[in-house]
């Protein structure tokens, strides 16, 4: 018995130290991907989670079990079927049977990962009760934030020049102005694009959404620990695409409301001189000058 005891704890000692290192793993890697990273960087949010379980529990081992199944085919096939053991092969080449089931089994396959894939496009769709609104508008080649439900200030997020990387900071992922958000709120998410399309890319929340001229495309994320998070541009926009960086600084609901004061005194200058209401008059200055073009050739 004693030896047991000894065993049993001596296993539990290792299960909880595993535990240990993986939790305490999760929380350093929570701040953005590391280096030979094989997997997704760890899930900040329901919908990144949901994201994990559906990869983990369903895909993963479809996967497994069909690569095997076709693998342990080929290799009965080229043993079975080889010249030194079937030199005379048969002529068949229809079997009724069989077409049917490569057919009805795959159909049930796709079926099995269909439903809980809806289910995970509806729960990433829309969140019932959002607690604040975070709009990022791609441009060539840096997003812009807005921040309706605080006073609507607005500011744009340029990439950090390699030169100017302030230690902690990330090449190639770090802003100069890193979109701030509460923990645990219920934060809409809008995007949309002022010039070509983008898209708004977050790992760690469980977000790609194409940004869009034109459109507004909605989801939602509730960040369930403080930290630094990064996304990118995961849409080919033109030359710039790879030089506009998302970067989310995740920190306490009295900490949001204290760099919000900050921000909108901060911002306030720049939003003065409206950059949309520019683009809006010169958008409807040029199309009279077009149309006047168009009736002068006629
Ligand atoms: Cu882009």
């Amino acid at each position: 018995m004693a030896f047991i005891d000894k065993v049993t704890s001596a296993s539990l000692n290792v299960v909880a130290s595993v535990v240990f290192c993986a939790s305490v793993a999760g929380e350093a890697a929570a701040a953005g991907a590391k280096n030979w990273e094989m997997g997704f960087q760890p899930a900040a949010s329901p919908t990144a989670e949901e994201i994990h379980w559906f990869n983990d529990a369903i895909l993963l081992p479809i996967v497994v079990a069909i690569v095997v199944f076709v693998m342990g085919l080929l290799v009965y096939v080229m043993w079975r079927f080889s010249e030194k053991r079937n030199p005379a092969p048969s002529r068949t080449t229809h079997n009724t049977t069989i077409e049917v089931l490569w057919t009805a089994v795959p159909v049930m396959i796709l079926i099995v990962i269909a439903i809980p894939s809806f289910k995970l496009l509806y729960f990433a769709d829309r969140v019932e009760q959002a607690d604040m609104t975070l709009k990022a508008i791609g441009h060539q080649w840096y997003w812009s934030y807005q921040y309706p439900d605080q006073g609507s200030f607005e500011f744009d997020a340029t990439l950090v020049a390699e030169e100017d990387l302030q230690p902690g900071q990330q090449r190639l992922l770090d802003t100069d102005n890193p979109v701030v958000l509460p923990v645990d709120t219920n934060i809409r998410l809008l995007v949309t694009a002022s010039d070509v399309l983008h898209s708004f890319a977050l790992p760690a929340m469980g977000i790609k959404l194409d940004a869009v001229p034109g459109r507004v495309n909605e989801t939602w994320l509730r960040i369930n620990q403080e930290g630094t998070y990064y996304g990118q541009c995961s849409e080919l926009c033109g030359t710039g695409h790879s030089y506009m960086p998302i970067t989310v600084k995740a920190v306490s609901k009295a900490e949001f409301e204290r760099w919000v004061t900050q921000a909108k005194s901060e911002f306030a200058a720049a939003e003065s001189g409206d950059g949309d209401l520019r683009v809006a008059e010169a958008v409807g200055a040029a199309q009279p000058a077009a149309r006047q073009t168009a009736r002068a050739g006629d």
